[in-house]
């Protein structure tokens, strides 16, 4: 066993290199462990890891986040010099959960601090620096139990380790609200029952003192999807939590800071709920327009053409810190075949969709708008191709293509009413506005 954690550090230590060795590509290495200058350092630092597993300690990564690995180098105290963190869990004690901090001096790893805690794993670990003091905060979350997680932030300044602050926690994350772009730790809190989520940010420290805001998540939200940071369209920096409600339905809140304040911008204040964006799709918050400010869906139910099948248009809205939303651009999305067009504002309640799939590899949308008697006439159709004969399939007289890659072939056909003359739908049109949906969702994120 013993040589076998020996080999798996060592393997560690030279996965990083090959990571940093990868990394050249990159511009931010820090986040990757760096392996130590001279193999004798190494190797001394080994031997005191190896002395605490010959008495039963286990190395114990965190389980989540960017940073699992179980040695990890970073500069906590900023003196230009990284100390190694080593992670270890030593089951026979009532802290298990520890992260032995040791110095490099004079290629001499020496032991300055420990950090101890209950649980049973590591959950994640951040460093930070809260207060641009230049030495960082080391922000470690546990795994208590199957239900309960603590999150501990310890200040490393001078090396002489001591708590900032500790709660329970459902979710955390590292973000910059403030306008010095320090960084934050934002922190969902479990609640009692029937009571919203308790929001708490960490902004910093001020003499010494933690500074902190609250708020509160929507009224009912049961679990957290999602949470990440975009611009508002403001300038202001922003925390996007997505998540599903005790019914099923997905909730965006979206947390900015005024005046130190944190404030859910979307919240109604009456009913203590994000109502304005609550849906039934399972559909995220995206920057749909690429221009750096993600935008929050709002579904809208086209009317249906097949009983029972529901289509839908995406609104797509940007917010400013009043929380005031304005409208960016609407689509059609469809994730099934991971494509979506962009319909444009004159199309707006005249339209209907439906899909079929009458042969195997042409998934075919049908858009039809009502005419004068209230009558469906299609006027465009988008088809996913794939199989042995889609190029021919893609070449079939008024078909154009609109994106092909290895697998898949989409094209489109517009038919001829008057509606696509009074629209002046066009292929151009079409080729425009439609895209192919990419994930933009980073798995490092919650
Ligand atoms: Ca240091
Ligand atoms: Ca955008």
């Amino acid at each position: 066993m013993k040589k076998y954690l020996v080999l798996l550090a060592k393997a560690v230590f030279l996965l990083s290199s090959i990571l940093l060795l990868a990394s050249c590509a990159f511009k931010s290495t820090d986040k990757l462990l760096t392996p130590p200058q001279g193999s004798s350092e190494y190797e001394q630092l080994q031997k005191k890891i190896d002395k605490l597993i010959a008495t039963g300690a286990e190395y114990s990564p965190p389980i989540s986040g960017t940073y699992r690995q179980s040695v990890q180098l970073e500069d906590i105290d900023g003196d230009g010099t990284k100390e190694a963190l080593v992670f270890l869990n030593v089951p026979t004690e009532s802290k298990p959960l520890k992260i032995y901090i040791y110095k490099e001096t004079d290629g001499e790893y020496t032991e300055v601090a420990v950090l101890e805690g209950e649980g049973t794993n590591v959950d994640s670990v951040n460093y930070i620096d809260l207060n641009g003091d230049g030495a960082l905060e080391i922000v470690v979350g546990r795994q208590i139990s199957t239900s309960i997680k603590m999150l501990t932030i310890y200040s490393a300044r001078n090396l002489e380790m001591s708590i900032v602050t500790s709660v329970d926690y459902l979710e955390y994350s590292i973000c910059s609200l403030s306008d010095d772009e320090s960084s934050n730790v934002f922190i969902i809190k479990p609640s009692a029952l029937g009571q919203a989520k308790e929001v708490e940010i960490i902004l910093g420290m001020s003499g010494g003192e933690m500074v902190s805001t609250k708020s509160v998540l929507t009224r009912g939200a049961e679990s957290i999807k999602r949470i990440r940071t975009s611009a508002l369209t403001d300038g202001n920096q922003a925390v996007i939590v997505e998540g599903r409600m005790s019914d099923g339905s997905i909730f965006t809140d979206i947390f900015t800071l005024v005046n130190d304040e944190v404030k859910n911008i979307t919240l109604n204040p009456v009913k203590g709920v994000s109502d304005k964006t609550l849906r039934t799709e399972e559909i995220y918050c995206r920057d749909i327009d690429e221009n750096g400010i993600v935008e929050i869906p709002s579904p809208v139910m086209l009317p249906e053409q097949i009983e029972g099948v529901v289509h839908w248009l995406i609104e797509w809205y940007a917010y400013d810190s009043d929380g005031d939303r304005e409208e960016v651009v609407t689509t059609y999305n469809c994730t099934n075949d991971g494509w979506m067009l962009i319909i444009p504002e004159q199309w707006k309640d005249k339209i209907t969709a439906r899909r079929v799939e009458y042969v195997a590899g042409e998934k075919t949308v049908i858009f039809s708008y009502y005419d004068e008697n209230d009558e469906i006439q299609d006027f465009l159709a988008i088809y996913t191709l794939s199989g042995e004969n889609k190029d021919e399939r893609a070449n079939i007289s008024g078909r154009f293509t609109l994106f092909a890659e290895n697998e898949e072939i989409f094209v489109a056909r517009i038919y001829d009413t008057d509606f696509t003359t009074k629209y002046k739908i066009t292929e151009e049109l079409i080729k425009e506005n439609f895209s192919i949906i990419y994930s933009e969702w980073n798995p490092g994120e919650t």
